[in-house]
């Protein structure tokens, strides 16, 4: 008997999905987004998109495979995906689940991800794996979020979870039983935790799969996404107090000081 993903719909009880996401390491909401919001987001994305490169060659040394689209900065492109970074839901599982080791949270990663038909496996990893630095156990750094576009299939590349391998030992491999397909309907969203293996699947439909990661860490740690670069000041000018503070502008404690006045002279 393999492992299972706990399955919830939106107004489920939140103790439940965070009890969930505690012993399985993942867990998956269904419909807790509409129609329209999946469209919109999708609509401000296309011409981004559009323009991603697409490597059709496959190197198996690429942490992503051929046939593959990952564009970042979504926040900065899509409007419609604001809320879905401020999802109450979402923030309510970041605080359980980073709260104890931080003031605030901040934005980790930001990225839409297409896998087109033909795409290869990718290589089971965990979102904390460039902090192996603090030995195990060690409390969470990281909480992640799939949001799904498209429906996500077995066959079509749904991401593969390995529940429970939040608690495993970094040398522990996963057997096939224990992996799983995170299969759910487009408007649904897949959340695991930065301990937990994780990868794309293999592509073997006709269709692109579409997911939007979002990722969050402690404040205190370094985001995996440049996101001063990614969202500048003059790209953040006009958006909202909630996603300048989740993108990591307030100071953390000590940490992040700068002060206006004192900036030094550009060189032109
Ligand atoms: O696209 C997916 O399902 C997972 C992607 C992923 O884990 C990654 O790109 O790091």
């Amino acid at each position: 008997m393999g492992s299972e993903i706990p399955v919830f719909d939106k107004n489920d009880d939140m103790a439940e999905i965070k009890a969930a996401l505690d012993k399985a390491g993942c867990a998956v909401i269904r419909h807790i987004q509409t129609k329209a919001a999946v469209d919109r987001v999708k609509s401000e994305l296309d011409e981004f998109m559009s323009q991603v490169p697409l490597a059709t060659e496959d190197s198996p040394e690429e942490f992503y495979p051929a046939k593959t689209r990952r564009l970042p900065a979504i926040l900065a492109r899509s409007p419609g995906s604001h809320a879905m970074a401020l999802d109450n839901s979402i923030e309510q599982l970041c605080w359980h689940h980073l709260g104890s080791n931080c003031e605030r949270f901040h934005l980790h990663v930001s990225a839409a991800l297409e896998i087109g038909p033909g795409a290869r496996e990718q290589v089971l990893h965990r979102e904390e794996d460039p902090f192996q630095f603090f030995t195990l156990p060690r409390p969470n750094l990281v909480i992640a979020t799939m949001w799904a576009m498209t429906d996500f299939t077995r066959y079509n590349g749904a991401t593969l979870l390995v529940p429970g391998s939040h608690k495993w030992p970094a040398e522990r491999k996963a057997q096939p039983d224990e992996i799983v397909s995170a299969e759910m309907p487009s408007g649904s969203v897949m959340i695991w935790l930065g301990g937990t293996l994780h990868a794309a699947a293999a592509n073997l439909s006709d269709d692109w799969r579409y997911g939007v990661i979002l990722s969050y860490s402690l404040g205190w740690l370094r985001q995996e996404e440049n996101q001063y670069l990614d969202l500048p000041p003059s790209l953040l000018a006009g958006m909202s107090d909630e996603i300048k503070d989740l993108v990591g502008y307030p100071m953390h404690g000590s940490l992040g000081f700068y002060d206006p006045s004192l900036r030094a002279p550009e060189i032109s």
